[in-house]
């Protein structure tokens, strides 16, 4: 059988389970979760390699209004994700409206490459409810193929998946066969590092921050980090460290268990806390950090 690659771009607003369903496809957690919009910053590739297949995934953040220059930049890598793609993967969850007057949604409908509308969470939905959400989402995007899933339950991904392979040109690979990302090893050190912060600090102080790795110094069994949170305000990093030290520690301790997982190795983390003013709103800084602009 001939070999078959493509570029299979997910794309729908912020928390409708995008990441959540990349990982599934990979099988690995390339991109972090958590019920917070603007989780997801850049665009990751996830590489899913077959014998006679290769699937490039890319998860994309969510797509929201801009108000400062960071959520333009990452507004850039959602607008790229509809020009390279060979299927548009568009995610919707149960309940959710269309939005017939944004731009990017009258790009779905008038699409030349298939789209696929994932209708996510069906776990948290009836059977009546479904059927009603799946008739609207017809009637929306007349072009789109419907498929009703569960990302996080795993229902239905198996049968999108193949769906997805029947869809995908042939052409040979465009990465090597054992490369399941495009992004180095301390991207995933950052994030995972940031998906703690998401996790354990309230109201704007995740929005606040960006993660640096200064250090990755992989040996034959153990690799040790060094990684820089840095934040906007004296404020926010007495925060970050918490009283005695225990924030952060707290968040060094959860990002090492994820990063034992992810690399199959122990690993040591050293964190500190770096005030770097108004990083969000400057071009270079944000160039630094992996964001085009
Ligand atoms: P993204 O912002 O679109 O990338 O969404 P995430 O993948 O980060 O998921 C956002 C939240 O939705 C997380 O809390 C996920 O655990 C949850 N989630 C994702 N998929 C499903 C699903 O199929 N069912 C349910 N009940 N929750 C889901
Ligand atoms: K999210
Ligand atoms: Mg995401």
């Amino acid at each position: 059988m001939a070999h078959k690659a493509g570029f299979v771009n997910i794309i729908g607003n912020p928390n409708v389970g995008k990441s959540t369903l990349m990982n599934a496809f990979v099988g690995e957690k390339l991109s972090i979760i958590t019920s917070k919009a603007q989780t997801t910053r850049h665009r990751i590739l996830g590489i899913v390699n077959g014998d006679d297949f290769q699937m490039i995934l890319s998860d994309t953040p969510g797509i929201i209004k801009p108000a400062y220059e960071l959520q333009s930049s990452m507004m850039d890598f959602v607008k790229s994700a509809f020009e390279d793609a060979d299927v548009l993967l568009y995610m919707v969850e149960i309940g959710e409206k269309a939005l017939k007057d944004e731009s990017f949604f009258k790009k779905i409908q008038n699409s030349k490459i298939p789209v696929l509308l994932l209708l996510n969470k069906i776990d948290t939905s009836d059977q009546q409810k479904l059927e009603e959400q799946m008739q609207y989402w017809q009637e929306q995007l007349p072009n789109a193929e419907i498929h009703p899933i569960s990302a996080l339950e795993n229902f239905n991904v198996t049968e999108v998946f193949n769906r997805i392979l029947e869809l995908l040109p042939e052409a040979p690979p465009f990465y090597p066969k054992d490369q399941i990302t495009d992004k180095p090893e301390r991207f995933f050190v950052n994030e995972t590092i940031r998906e703690k912060i998401l996790l354990y600090y309230k109201k704007e102080i995740p929005y606040s921050v960006e993660v640096e790795t200064e250090e990755f110094l992989e040996d034959e069994d153990i690799i040790r980090i060094r990684s820089v949170i840095m934040v906007e305000r004296d404020t926010q990093k007495g925060i970050i460290i918490g009283h005695k030290g225990s924030a952060i520690k707290k968040v060094g301790v959860e990002a090492r268990k994820d990063l034992e997982k992810f690399f199959a190795k122990q690993v040591h983390i050293e964190l500190y806390v770096k005030v770097n003013k108004n990083w969000r709103s400057n071009s270079q800084q944000l160039r630094r950090f992996g964001y085009n602009g």
